[in-house]
């Protein structure tokens, strides 16, 4: 019987977690400032362990470091690797001895830590089969086997079906070489090409091995915590109920993964899922991670009927494609307990987003669907992304006079991001447009420069946005509800408690809810941080008088 050990690597660098840059969310651990790591729960590890069990006797197990870092007080090691040894070494694990170790690989941050992990295992389970699977390994395999020795081989796209296979091998090592979903040094070194194997009727995965989790710890995922409107942030249980996207958006990546064409849950299946969670597993919260889970809009209406049947609430994490967004359909979100939203617009250059990002949207609606939101109580996050390769200065001007008539709560302002496997590194690798490595890069980091600006440029023109349109003009404020308002600044003091202007922002808020203690204790701290230059510098840019 094959002993599967999943492991998924911590979502950030080690260094980004070590001294996290001044536009990061950070933990505190013994009073010390860390990067913060998401722990959404791993989908993917969840769908092959169910799946690979439904047709085996296999045993799975699953370490997910973003975990083990948030559970840990302090973090006392000198690297990742010395963090990883000393957590699979530890007799829970060596005494399960898996025969196969399954590396779950989505993020480029996380590829450094991918090598350490197969590292540490090679040393401490020498006879274990070691493989990857994820957008990192589907897209960087060349450069693993360059930077590694221990890996047997990787996933080329979904796993379920692979893994399976591999599990049912008796000669495993040469089931490797000769299914063409798994990536060999062999393979790669005679120019083989390989092969997506996935599931057409999803329905074929079983419910999601939520079990393997420890779920407990995934309570207080900072993912869930980011969001002002969200009051009850645990018993939260994250699905997909669709997989593919058809948009052809030049900075995403996932179709390497999961290809482009739309495959779906059935309805029935949708519903005994949520039941289950929700009745065994007592789930409040359902997080959508569907890439484009508005793609068949009655589909879309009779999945929120069921969240709105069983009265749980829906999150959905990703942006929402916006011509779907009609009334009619907010009304149905709203109906079925959705109280938050994220906009996937963009940008807020037309031209932008249809000759650059290939992205179908055109901005006139834009207005339209964050005014029904605030008339219904759907709180909204607008997804930005500055800095593609071919956007100019003028373009960005236009954002953010744009994004400034928006009645939006919350402004998500980031740094594209060349992510591997998509056309816009392909396009960066072509011009020369790269200044750094895009393999630690994610979307706070800036690596792309071109004719038009430097990299500095865009990472200081996402915080300029970020402070001018979700505190300098924030909207909740400027309508007046308050309340909605102080939620969002008080999150970002959470995250950065030395935040001067949120602290400003918030005290103005107290002082119009009348809580003149609070407001003048606000201020108070509100003009103690802004003492420190990095902060003077954006207090004197607003001209704000502190
Ligand atoms: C949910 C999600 C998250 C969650 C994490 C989920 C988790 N713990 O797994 C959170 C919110 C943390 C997140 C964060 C980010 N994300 Co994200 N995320 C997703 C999303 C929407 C869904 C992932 C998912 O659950 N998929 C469903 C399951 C079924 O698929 P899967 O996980 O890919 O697993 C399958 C295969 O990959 C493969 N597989 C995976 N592991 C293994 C292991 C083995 C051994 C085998 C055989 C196979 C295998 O088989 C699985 C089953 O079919 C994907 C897009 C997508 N559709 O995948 C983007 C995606 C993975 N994210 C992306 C990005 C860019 C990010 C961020 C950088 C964004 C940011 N704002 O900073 C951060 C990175 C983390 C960080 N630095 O904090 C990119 C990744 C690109 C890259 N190369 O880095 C994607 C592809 C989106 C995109 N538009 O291109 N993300």
């Amino acid at each position: 019987m094959d002993k599967i050990l999943f492991i998924v690597p911590p979502h950030i660098s080690f260094d980004d977690f070590i001294s996290p840059s001044f536009n990061v969310k950070t933990i505190q651990k013994k009073g010390r400032n860390y990067g913060s790591s998401f722990t959404d729960m791993p989908l993917g590890v969840l769908a092959m362990s169910a799946y690979v069990k439904k047709h085996t006797d296999a045993e799975t197990r699953l370490v997910d470091f973003s975990i083990e870092i948030n559970k840990l007080e302090d973090f006392d090691f000198n690297s990742f690797g010395d963090f990883f040894s000393s957590v699979l070494s530890t007799p829970r694990w060596v005494e399960y001895a898996p025969s196969i170790i399954a590396i779950s690989a989505l993020f480029t941050p996380s590829y450094r830590s991918v090598l350490d992990i197969a590292k540490c295992c090679r040393d401490i389970f020498p006879n274990s089969i070691i493989v990857a699977g994820g957008g990192v390994p589907t897209n960087l395999y060349k450069e693993i086997f360059r930077d590694s020795v221990c890996f047997d081989a990787f996933c080329y796209g979904e796993g379920e079906k692979p893994l399976l296979g591999l599990v049912k091998a008796d000669d495993k090592l040469r089931y490797l070489e000769e299914n063409p979903s798994w990536i060999t040094r062999t393979k790669v070194e005679i120019g083989q090409s390989f092969q997506h194997e996935v599931i057409e009727d999803l329905d074929e995965i079983p419910f999601f091995d939520y079990g393997i989790c420890e779920l407990d710890d995934y309570g207080l995922n900072p993912a869930i915590s980011a969001y002002a409107s969200i009051d009850d942030k645990k018993h939260n249980f994250h699905v997909m109920t669709s997989r593919g996207c058809t948009h052809h958006c030049c900075f995403c990546s996932s179709h390497t993964v999961h290809g482009r064409r739309m495959r779906y849950y059935s309805i029935d299946r949708v519903r005994d899922d949520f039941k289950r969670l929700r009745d065994h597993l007592g789930a409040k919260t359902i997080v959508f991670q569907d890439d484009h889970f508005v793609a068949d809009k009655q589909r879309a209406f009779k999945i929120i009927e069921i969240v709105k049947g069983l009265q749980i609430t829906a999150v959905f994490q990703n942006g929402l494609a916006l011509y779907a967004l009609d009334r009619k359909m907010l009304e149905a979100l709203k109906s079925a307990g959705l109280n938050q939203i994220v906009l996937a617009v963009e940008s807020g250059s037309n031209r932008v987003l249809k000759e650059i990002m290939h992205k179908p949207l055109n901005l006139s609606i834009v207005k339209r669907v964050a005014d029904d939101c605030r008339e219904l109580g759907i709180y909204t996050n607008v997804n930005i992304l500055l800095g593609l390769p071919g956007e100019t200065k003028q373009d960005i001007e236009d954002t953010r006079s744009f994004l400034k008539t928006i009645n939006a709560n919350w402004f998500i302002i980031l740094c594209a991001t060349p992510l591997v496997g998509s056309e816009m590194l392909d396009i960066c690798l072509k011009k020369n447009y790269l200044k750094g490595s895009y393999i630690d890069c994610d979307y706070k980091k800036t690596v792309v420069e071109t004719e038009d600006f430097t990299a500095e440029y865009i990472k200081e023109m996402a915080y300029i946005l970020n402070l001018e349109l979700n505190f300098v003009e924030n909207s909740d404020f400027r309508l007046g509800n308050y309340k909605m308002a102080l939620k969002g600044f008080e999150n970002a003091i959470r995250a950065k408690n030395d935040h001067a202007i949120a602290y400003y922002c918030g005290a103005k808020c107290y002082k119009e809810l009348g809580n003149l203690d609070k407001a003048l204790q606000y201020m108070n701290t509100a003009k103690i941080a802004a003492e420190e230059p990095f902060w003077r510098k954006y207090v004197d840019m607003f001209k704000i008088p502190i």
